[in-house]
């Protein structure tokens, strides 16, 4: 055996167009693996064409394979390769992690084709499993916590963990990944953005959300130094000019920013960051000051669930939020240069009453357009986002989807195909919910891939100033301004019916490939 890894990613969405992004959570339990020596083979769908024949070629003389997984598609690719790796080579142990496992860890235990699962963060509890299986650090398995693993067809379960110190693991080790080019993208904020991860866990408790289920309303972050450090090197190594944050939230640690944002301003880094989840009614308690230093630093575009257009909704779902703070946070960022993603929830399970509970989620529908018509007065740079809500297991309510009829999957295969937002509402989709009507969903999806993303003219410019022929950036932005009519029109008389022109915009995007 040798002093190897194999670790695993396999698609996370079943859209059909690939989404381009760094394994971040096999990169991060990489990190003192590498450091120790290890070689570690990173195989994603973003790396590699053929990412299932790759994989099972490097497990030959790996210590262990380690999958990761999000509910839905990625469990499928786990799934394939894990038995595929078993028949080859029956004796190799696999190991699996993630958002999906760290909630049901019994359900992953439970398949024929997975040895070990780890909940919650990785980096040492993998490590120390490593060294394990690789023997030269012989302890009983029971030591690590957060490890679950079968033991003479035995289930031995093990779901305690706490949060450890960011700071005390290696930077993580984006070298090791020989085409990283295939993970820089294009945003509307850098020309090479590269995803980047601060900080794990969020102290808030929305009942929708597997974060305080996992992580348990605790947080640990990088320290600032630590960030700006991190970015100073990705920038000179890779000549990256923008960092898409994925933290759960970003700014949970207010000083902490600030100081990140002064080290960026002093050293003179010129990045720009996005997509960096925040919470409403925490950034508009930021003083004045801190928004100008952020706006400074290259604070670009923030990520927040609005989810919702009333307020009785947001107390029901434990947003702790409230709706005057919306129009203020809109306010602010327009104020700042700073586009706000607003994400939305709909089709939630109110009652065993399937009238009651769609005429509520006509309610949800409703009242989130009538605040998606506010926050456009304010400004129409922004983006808007919807998604049906999906049981997830674990959360709050998840119990109440349970006690409305949600029939939970039996098996891990069972989990992987439960999102119920569609890629377009000519797609069929899984859902049998009484909560939501098939209407219902199609509005939704038709908002969220259409009518909404018509709304951004700040993504207009962007597309628009990509095409380098002239002609062709002429009738793009011809045609988008036509579509960009006929859903302000759709969206004004609230008309979803005889979706024709969603189709041809659907025709449209595929052509020209966004
Ligand atoms: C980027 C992202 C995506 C990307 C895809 C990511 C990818 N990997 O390809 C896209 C945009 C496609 C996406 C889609 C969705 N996402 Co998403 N997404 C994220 C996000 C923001 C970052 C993921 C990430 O890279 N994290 C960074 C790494 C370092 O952290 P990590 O994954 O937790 O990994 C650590 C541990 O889990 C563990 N670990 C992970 N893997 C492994 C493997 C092994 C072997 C071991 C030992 C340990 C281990 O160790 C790591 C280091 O400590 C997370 C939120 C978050 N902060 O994590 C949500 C999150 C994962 N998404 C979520 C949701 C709800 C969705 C959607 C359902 C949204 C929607 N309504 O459509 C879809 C589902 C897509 C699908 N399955 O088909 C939920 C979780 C859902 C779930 N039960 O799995 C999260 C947690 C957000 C939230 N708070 O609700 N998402
Ligand atoms: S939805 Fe966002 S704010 Fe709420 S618990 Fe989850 S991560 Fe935290």
């Amino acid at each position: 055996m040798k002093k190897k890894v194999v670790l695993f990613h396999g698609r996370a969405s079943t859209f059909e167009k690939r989404i381009n992004i760094a394994p971040l959570a096999l990169l991060h339990i990489s990190s003192l693996l590498v450091k120790d020596g290890f070689q570690v083979k990173i195989i994603s769908d973003t790396l590699y064409d053929n990412y299932i024949e790759e994989a099972l070629k490097e497990c030959k003389d790996s210590v262990c394979l380690g999958v990761t997984a999000m509910t839905g598609s990625q469990i499928a690719e786990g799934l394939k390769i894990s038995s595929l790796a078993k028949e080859r080579y029956p004796q190799l142990p696999v190991v699996w992690g993630g958002w999906h496992p760290s909630i049901m860890p019994e359900s992953t235990l439970k398949d024929r084709n997975v040895d070990i699962v780890i909940a919650g963060q990785g980096e040492s509890k993998f490590f120390r499993l490593v060294k394990n299986l690789f023997g030269s650090d012989r302890h009983s398995l029971k030591e690590i916590p957060g490890l679950s693993f079968k033991d003479n067809g035995l289930l031995m379960l093990n779901n305690e963990f706490a949060l450890e110190d960011m700071d005390s693991f290696p930077s993580i080790p984006y070298d090791i990944i020989s085409d990283i080019e295939k993970c820089f993208n294009k945003t509307e904020y850098g020309n090479r953005t590269l995803q980047y991860i601060s900080s794990y866990g969020c102290p808030y408790r929305c009942s929708f959300c597997i974060e305080p289920v996992v992580n348990k309303r605790r947080w640990s972050g990088l320290s600032a130094g630590r960030v700006v450090e991190d970015w100073e090197y990705l920038h000179k190594k890779y000549g990256i000019d923008a960092v898409a944050i994925y933290d759960s939230n970003f700014f949970v640690d207010k000083k902490r920013v600030a100081v990140i944002c002064e080290g960026l301003l002093r050293k003179g880094i010129k990045i720009k960051w996005g997509n960096v989840n925040g919470r409403i009614p925490q950034l508009v308690k930021y003083e004045a000051e801190i928004w100008k230093l952020m706006e400074a630093a290259g604070l670009k575009m923030i990520l927040t669930g609005s989810e919702s257009g009333e307020q009785e909704i947001l107390d029901l779902i434990q947003k702790d939020a409230n709706l005057e703070d919306i129009y203020k946070f809109s306010v602010l960022c327009n104020r700042h240069n700073i586009k706000i993603l607003f994400s939305y929830m709909s089709g939630m399970p109110w009652s065993d009453d399937a009238g009651f509970n769609r005429r509520m989620v006509n309610r949800e529908i409703k009242s989130m357009l009538s605040q998606v018509d506010k926050l456009l007065r304010i400004t129409n740079r922004n983006r808007f986002m919807v998604y049906a809500y999906t049981p997830l297991p674990g959360s709050a309510m998840y119990e109440m989807a349970l006690k409305y009829g949600f029939q939970e999957p039996k098996t891990l295969r069972g989990w992987s195909d439960l999102l119920y937002s569609p890629e377009d509402i000519f797609k069929g989709t899984s859902i049998t919910q009484k909560w939501i009507s098939s209407r219902q969903l199609r509005i939704i999806t038709m908002l969220e891939q259409y009518i909404f993303g018509m709304m951004d003219l700040d993504a207009r410019d962007w597309i628009a100033k990509s095409i380098d022929n002239i002609f062709l950036r002429n009738l793009f932005r011809l045609a988008f301004n036509a579509g960009y009519l006929l859903a302000r029109i759709r969206l004004k008389l609230r008309i979803f019916a005889f979706p024709l022109d969603y189709w041809f915009f659907i025709k449209f995007r595929k052509r020209i490939g966004v």
